[in-house]
């Protein structure tokens, strides 16, 4: 009897449903982006060119409004790709051209076509830590284009 009870105890523990597994993106965002003062937004550009980012690396301050400007100004298209950074902070939207924007709990990668091409992030950073970027297209992260995104 003993033995069918810690059975069934086994049972149930592997039997926990999914759902309560917690995600890996920040569930509760509306929360933080409610909370932060949109009025302090800070404003951060990063320029993509053959082969690089300028600035490389960007700081963000946890629970603080940002919009980053993503602003191609090369000769050819351009990834920024940070998966893990973008799993790290409470998504308010992105927006193109000043003309579009698009809502998701969280993104992968952000392509910005070649002479002009812009996208416009709107987000609150939430788990510290350093996260790489870099663009994923042919051998431009070899080349150099890759840098750090760092919420402290
Ligand atoms: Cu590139």
């Amino acid at each position: 009897m003993k033995l069918v009870r810690t059975a069934m105890l086994a049972g149930l523990i592997a039997g926990v449903p999914l759902s309560a597994v917690a995600a890996d993106y920040i569930e509760n965002a509306k929360d933080y982006v409610d909370k932060a003062d949109w009025k302090a937004l800070t404003t951060v550009t990063v320029e993509m060119s053959e082969h690089h980012y300028t600035p490389e690396d960007l700081r963000f301050k946890a629970g603080k409004a940002y919009k980053v400007e993503l602003k191609n100004v090369g000769e050819k298209d351009h990834y920024f790709t940070s998966p893990e950074f973008n799993r790290a902070v409470a998504w308010r939207k992105i927006m193109v051209n000043g003309q579009a924007e698009a809502k998701a709990p969280y993104f992968t990668a952000f392509e910005v076509l070649k002479k002009g091409g812009q996208l416009d992030l709107y987000f609150v950073p939430v788990k510290s830590g350093t996260y790489p970027v870099y663009c994923t297209i042919d051998d431009h992260r070899e080349k150099g284009m890759e840098g750090q995104l760092v919420i402290e």
